[in-house]
């Protein structure tokens, strides 16, 4: 009797964790220079509706990305990125809001 109730415990549990079910992604940040990049990038990317949680690593270039899977996907993150001005995995820049950056955070010889 009480593995039952533990087994609908559980039951119940994973079905609420269901509901608000999270994915995360890592994307790749070629195309990012520095610290300005990685405040930018993440600003930018924390109001996208259905974007949890954003941390950019400046040295790996990989910004950890933790979203609602039933909100928004991994393509329209990617695309809110390129329209800041930075490639993410094989999205490519938006040139328009490249041109925008500062120098500092174009990339060395040009994108
Ligand atoms: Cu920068």
């Amino acid at each position: 009797m009480k593995n039952a109730l533990i087994i609908v415990a559980l039951l119940v549990f994973a079905i609420g964790c269901d509901s608000g079910k999270t994915a995360k992604a890592d994307i790749q940040l070629a195309s990012m220079q520095c610290g300005m990049c990685k405040s930018t990038i993440e600003n930018g990317i924390s109001v996208v509706e259905g974007v949890v949680k954003v941390e950019v690593d400046v040295e790996k270039k990989v910004g950890h990305v933790t979203y609602k899977a039933g909100v928004v996907d991994l393509a329209a993150i990617e695309k809110a990125i390129s329209a800041l001005g930075y490639d993410a995995n094989n999205t490519k820049a938006d040139p328009e809001a490249y041109k925008d950056l500062s120098d500092c955070c174009k990339v060395p010889g040009g994108h």
